[in-house]
């Protein structure tokens, strides 16, 4: 990002990430699924364009990410979904196009899930893990803002896993 301002949150800036299924086949139930896709194709699940900030506790960073629609077995695309291993670090998700559905879950897995659709703002409280899927039969694009010096914990979602939703 050249200036203070970006016109277009659809648009590419920053560091460009491509998250393919074979990075998130551990994440989904449907093991045999994931197998006959992937010795065909390798398909997308999601983009991710992210400022890249200083990672400093006075920074923000922020990130637009693009969610495909489509499904492995019987779930819907998803992001990996994480906690920040600072438990004092919260994150704000807007919806910027499409449709789709934040899961927010804590340590003791209380777990909430909030549409997401443009113009929709989900607060991610300080110890929650957010995970966003598309359930719908469009792109989802979505920004997220947190502090910059956040880190991402998925080894917690890996093991213990996130509450499913099928659809
Ligand atoms: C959001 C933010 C990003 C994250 C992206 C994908 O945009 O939380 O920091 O990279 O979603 O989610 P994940 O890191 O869980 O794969
Ligand atoms: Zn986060």
């Amino acid at each position: 990002m050249r200036s203070n301002m970006i016109n277009d949150l659809r648009k590419p800036y920053g560091k460009h990430l491509v998250r393919r299924l074979s990075g998130l086949k551990d994440y989904f139930a449907d093991a045999q699924a994931v197998r006959r896709i992937l010795s065909k194709s390798d398909p997308i699940i999601y983009e991710v364009y992210e400022y890249d900030a200083p990672k400093k506790e006075e920074h923000l960073t922020f990130a637009t990410t693009i969610l495909y629609p489509g499904k492995i077995g019987r779930q819907s695309y998803f992001t990996k979904g994480h906690f920040h291993y600072r438990p004092d670090a919260a994150e704000v998700i807007v919806g910027i196009a499409g449709a789709g559905l934040v899961l927010l879950q804590d340590r003791h897995k209380r777990f909430e899930t909030h549409p997401l659709k443009p113009q929709a703002l989900i607060y991610s409280r300080p110890g929650r893990a957010h995970r966003v899927v598309n359930n719908s039969k469009r792109k989802l694009v979505f920004l997220s803002v947190c502090r910059a010096d956040v880190r991402h914990d998925y080894e917690t979602i890996l093991k213990k896993g996130f509450k499913h939703i099928n659809q």
